[in-house]
C-alpha cells in the first residue's frame, strides 16, 4: 500500500479535501482512488511504472487520479492546466505516457494527441467505470512514482523521475520540520504540476490527516475570506503571492485591515518559497500578519532542503537550515550541493544529464550559490547560470524562449533575460534583433500559443545587434541594461 494512503487511514471519517464547495472524507478519497486504480488495471495486473499523464483540475479529481495511478504501480505526470498543445505534447511524449486521464473540458485539447499517439484516454465520469476488480500491486518504494518537468539550463524542460521512496522522505522530512498535525488546516492555491503545490500543501496536508481546501483560481479575496472564517490556519505560497496579499490588504478601509490583520495572527504558520524572499516583502507582510514568514529553500530535483526554523529565530534573506534527512554543503565555489533519500532518481531518458548533476561522490549539484553564516545557516546569493530565469515562483529557461523565438518569421537572433522586478521576483524580456519589421503584439499572441503564458516575454526590445563579448558570447548583463 502506497505510504500516503496508509499514513492518512486513521482519519477515515475527518474532511480531506473541499473543492468547489464540497467536502471529501478520507473514507471517499480511499475508496475513489481504490476504484480509479482498478480502471487503470482494467488491461494489465500492474502499471509497471507506466506514465500516466493527466490534465485535471485541482481538487478532489486531481488526487482520486494521483492516489489512484500510484496504487495501480504507475507514475504520474501532472500536466500545466494552462499549456498550450505544443508544450502538452512535449510533456506527454517526452515521458512516453501510454494513458492519459482528463477532467471534462480538457477532452477535446487532448483526444487527437491521444489518437496519434495511441494513448488510452479516459475522460472523468464519461469512461472511467472500472470492468473487473483486481489485487492492487505491491508498489514498493524504490519504483517511481512522479515526473514533474523542470527547465533548466538546457533549451527543452527535463523530466524529474522521483521515486516512491523520495516522495515519502520529501514528505516526512517536512511533517516532523514545520509540525503537521490532523489539526490542520491549508489551502491550495498553487499549479500540481510543480513540486510546492504537489508535495508540500497537498501531500503534507493528506499524509498528516490534515484538510486542504482548493483554490483553483488565485485570488487574493478568496485566501483573506478563507482567512477571516478561519477555515485554514497553515499557509504557504511562492513571494509574488504575498506581494499580490500585500497590495490587496493595502487597497482595503482601515476597519477591514484590522479585522484581516486579527484574523491572520490566529494562523499557526505562514510560508514563503520557491524563489527569494524580498526583505521589504517579510518585513510589510509581519506588520499586516504579524507572521514573520518562515522562508525555505527547496527544488524539484530535490523536493525541500534549507528552511528557517519552525521554533527559534527566522532571518530576513536566510533560507536556513539543512531540513531533517536532508545533507547539505557548499563546493568551493558556494555551490548548495544536496545528498540523501529526498534526492530524485534521475532525469527521464537522460543518463548523460543526470550524471553530469551529481558530483563524482554522490551529491546533487543544485546550481545556487549560497554563503553560510557562523551557525550554519544558508543565504542564497544567485544561481551558477544566467540562462535560468525565476518569475512568479516559476523557473523558466531563457534558452528555451530563445530557441522558440529564433521560429518568429522577421527576427534574425535574440536573447532573453529576467528583469528584476519587485512584484515577479524578475519578468521576462527578450532583446531581439529583426530582418524585417516585427509587430510586437502579432509575435506577442504567437508566443502565448506556443508556451504557456508565464514562460513569455513581457518585455520586448529591438536592438541592431545584440552585445558580445570578445569571445563572441552575448552578455546577458549588458542585454538587461539596454532592455531597463
Ligand atoms: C502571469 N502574468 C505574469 C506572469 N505570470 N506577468 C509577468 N510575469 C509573470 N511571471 C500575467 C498574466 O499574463 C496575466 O496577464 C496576469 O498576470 C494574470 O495571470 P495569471 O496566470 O492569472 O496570474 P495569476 O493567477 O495572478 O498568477 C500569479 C501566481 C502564479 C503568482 C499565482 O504565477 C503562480 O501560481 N505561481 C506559482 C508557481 C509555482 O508554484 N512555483 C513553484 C515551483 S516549485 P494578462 O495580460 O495575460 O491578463 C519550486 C521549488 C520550490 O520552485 O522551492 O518550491
Ligand atoms: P524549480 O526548478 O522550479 O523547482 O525551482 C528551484 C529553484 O528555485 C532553486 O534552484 C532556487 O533557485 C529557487 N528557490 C527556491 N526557493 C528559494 C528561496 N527561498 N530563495 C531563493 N531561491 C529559491
Amino acid at each position: 500500500m502506497i505510504q500516503i494512503f496508509q499514513k492518512s487511514l486513521p482519519y477515515a471519517d475527518k474532511t480531506a479535501i473541499i473543492s468547489e464547495g464540497q467536502a471529501y472524507t478520507f473514507a471517499e478519497l480511499h475508496q475513489a482512488s481504490a476504484n480509479f486504480a482498478q480502471l487503470l488495471l482494467d488491461e494489465s495486473a500492474d502499471l509497471a511504472e507506466a506514465r500516466v499523464a493527466f490534465m485535471v483540475n485541482p481538487g478532489f479529481d486531481y488526487v482520486r487520479v494521483q492516489w489512484g495511478i500510484w496504487q495501480a504501480g504507475g507514475i504520474v505526470v501532472p500536466l500545466c492546466l494552462s499549456y498550450p498543445l505544443p508544450s502538452l505534447r512535449y510533456t506527454i511524449e517526452n515521458s512516453g505516457a501510454s494513458i492519459i486521464v482528463v477532467s471534462p473540458e480538457f477532452e477535446e485539447t487532448l483526444t487527437g494527441l491521444a489518437d496519434e499517439l495511441a494513448c488510452r484516454l479516459i475522460v472523468l465520469g464519461k469512461n472511467d467505470q472500472a470492468q473487473t476488480v483486481k489485487k492492487l500491486p505491491d508498489v514498493v518504494d524504490s519504483r517511481g512514482a512522479m515526473i514533474l518537468y523542470t527547465s533548466g539550463t538546457t533549451n527543452l524542460p527535463k523530466g524529474v523521475v522521483s521515486t516512491h521512496g523520495n516522495l515519502n522522505a520529501q514528505i516526512s522530512s517536512l511533517i516532523e520540520a514545520w509540525k503537521w498535525t490532523t489539526n490542520d488546516s491549508t489551502v491550495c492555491v498553487l499549479p500540481l504540476h510543480h513540486v510546492h503545490g504537489v508535495v508540500n500543501v497537498v501531500s503534507c496536508s493528506l499524509w498528516a490527516g490534515a484538510s486542504c481546501t482548493f483554490m483553483p483560481n488565485f485570488s487574493e479575496k478568496g485566501i483573506y475570506e478563507l482567512i477571516e472564517t478561519q477555515k485554514i490556519n497553515v499557509f504557504m505560497a511562492v513571494p509574488t503571492i504575498y506581494f499580490k496579499l500585500i497590495t490587496y490588504w493595502e487597497s482595503l478601509t482601515t476597519e477591514k485591515q484590522i479585522v484581516l490583520t486579527n484574523a491572520l495572527a490566529k494562523l499557526r504558520l505562514m510560508i514563503s518559497g520557491s524563489a527569494a524572499l524580498p526583505v521589504s516583502v517579510m518585513e510589510r507582510w509581519k506588520t499586516i500578519s504579524t507572521h514573520l514568514l518562515l522562508e525555505r529553500y527547496g527544488m524539484t530535483e530535490i523536493g525541500m532542503a534549507l528552511s528557517n526554523p519552525f521554533e527559534g529565530p527566522r532571518v530576513a534573506g536566510h533560507v536556513g537550515y539543512p531540513l531533517p534527512g536532508v545533507s547539505a554543503r557548499l563546493s568551493e565555489e558556494g555551490e548548495i550541493q544536496i545528498k540523501g533519500p529526498t534526492v530524485f532518481k534521475e532525469y527521464w531518458n537522460k543518463p548523460d544529464a543526470t550524471a553530469e548533476s551529481f558530483t563524482e561522490d554522490g551529491w546533487f549539484m543544485t546550481g545556487d550559490i549560497a554563503a553560510v553564516d557562523e551557525i550554519g545557516g544558508y543565504r542564497i546569493l544567485g544561481r551558477n547560470s544566467v540562462d535560468i530565469i525565476k518569475s512568479g515562483g516559476y523557473k523558466i529557461s531563457a534558452l528555451e524562449i530563445e530557441e522558440v523565438l529564433r521560429q518568429y518569421p522577421g527576427i534574425s537572433d535574440c536573447s532573453v533575460v529576467g528583469l528584476p522586478n519587485d512584484e515577479w521576483g524578475e519578468l521576462v524580456a527578450a532583446a531581439i534583433v529583426t530582418k524585417s519589421p516585427v509587430d510586437e503584439k502579432a509575435l506577442s499572441t504567437w508566443m502565448r500559443e506556443q508556451m504557456p503564458a508565464y514562460k513569455t516575454p513581457r518585455k520586448y526590445a529591438v536592438l541592431t545587434e545584440l552585445p558580445r563579448n570578445a569571445m563572441g558570447k552575448v552578455t546577458k548583463k549588458d542585454v538587461v541594461n539596454l532592455i531597463q
